[in-house]
């Protein structure tokens, strides 16, 4: 998971400790001193006169144009690992604020690259709201709609979410919402079975907002606590679908609206959300299959692009495979968390 981002942040901070320190070396040898700190107190201590002199051979002050310089490195690579565009804008943001014109210490500069690095990262992502706790706190039934294009993982997480709900105590029904893909209403029902959960259908072809409609009226009647609504993968191009995806959720009247996508698609996925919320409007995501996303650049992008959270990701093919989202693991994931 995340293996070639991982990788080649790891090394891009090494190459430009290497840098930086060479250019320190290079200024010791020429008698240079190195220019004073322009902006932030932060991380500053007040030094004593000697302290003071002594440390100026040892540190460096990262230059605008220094800092571009080493910049280009690190966007191609995030470019390179599906990271959109505007987010390597804003990541470069966050970098430049941290680093150019704070002074910078010899046997420092790779834990500083590491720090910044992981701040800027931890700028773009987006904490969800607790679903569990959002679900318990509402009166009555919560109702969930799940869309997103063909074979993303929408049942899969579906049958995932239901299983992580009932392990909290909640109670589920699930909507067979996909009245068009052949299977798709057996699909649901062997998961339902599997997990001891309602599934609420009607035949193929008829009108997914119906069921999604008996659906939430079942949940109310039998006192569920929580309706998950399938829907058919659709086209987020392709008007006459999302004009029914509208439909569904004008008859369902949903508390939560997420878009489900793969993760490994890169930035198809992050223009996918960005197109859905355009049209129906999205709450929050589910990325699936980061479990062979060795990019991880969907995960830093679609947030930040749509200004919506990601809930879980997807991380198998198992019931347990749902992983709650959170800024401190994906860190951890880039190995970015390390005091090093
Ligand atoms: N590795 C991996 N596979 C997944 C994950 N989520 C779903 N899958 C697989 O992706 C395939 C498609 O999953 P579905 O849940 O049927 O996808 P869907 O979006 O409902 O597909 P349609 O109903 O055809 O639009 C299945 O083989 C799943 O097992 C995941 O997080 N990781
Ligand atoms: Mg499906």
């Amino acid at each position: 998971m995340f293996k070639s981002l991982k990788n080649k942040l790891k090394s891009w901070i090494k190459k430009e400790e290497e840098e930086i320190e060479e250019t320190l070396d290079r200024k010791k040898e020429l008698g240079e001193k190195p220019k004073e700190k322009k902006k932030k107190e932060k991380n500053v201590e007040k030094k004593g006169i000697f302290e003071r002199i002594s440390s100026k051979i040892k540190t460096t002050t990262l230059t605008q144009e220094k800092f571009d310089e080493i910049f280009d490195n690190l966007e191609l690579i995030l470019l390179e690992n599906n990271v959109a565009l505007s987010v390597v804008d804003k990541i470069k943001e966050n970098l430049i604020e941290d680093l150019v014109g704070i002074p910078v210490k010899k046997g420092e500069i790779e834990k500083m690259l590491n720090e910044s690095l992981k701040d800027s990262i931890s700028g773009v992502l987006k904490e969800p709201p607790n679903l569990i706790e959002e679900i318990k706190k509402k009166e009555g039934t919560y109702v969930i709609i799940i869309f997103g294009i063909n074979g993303a993982g929408k049942t899969t997480s579906i049958a995932k979410l239901a299983h992580k709900l009932k392990k909290e105590k909640i109670s589920c029904v699930l909507g067979a919402g996909d009245t068009f893909r052949a299977a798709s209403i057996e699909q649901l029902e062997i998961h339902g079975e599997k997990l001891k959960i309602p599934v609420i259908k009607q035949d193929y072809n008829s009108d997914p907002a119906a069921v999604a409609f008996d659906t939430r009226k079942f949940a109310e009647k039998n006192k569920i606590k929580c309706a998950i609504i399938d829907t058919a993968g659709r086209m987020y191009t392709k008007e006459n679908l999302i004009k029914q995806m509208a439909k569904i959720i004008r008859i369902s009247q949903p508390d939560l609206k997420i878009f489900v996508g793969e993760s490994i698609t890169g930035n198809d996925a992050t223009e996918q959300a960005k197109t859905f919320d355009e049209s129906i409007g999205i709450d929050g995501i589910i990325l699936t299959k980061a479990d062979v996303d060795e990019k991880a650049g969907t995960i830093l992008s679609v947030s930040h692009v749509t200004g919506k959270p990601i809930y879980f990701l997807g991380t198998g093919q198992n019931y347990q495979d749902l992983e709650d989202f959170k800024k401190e693991d994906i860190l951890k994931k880039l190995d970015l968390d390390s005091e090093n």
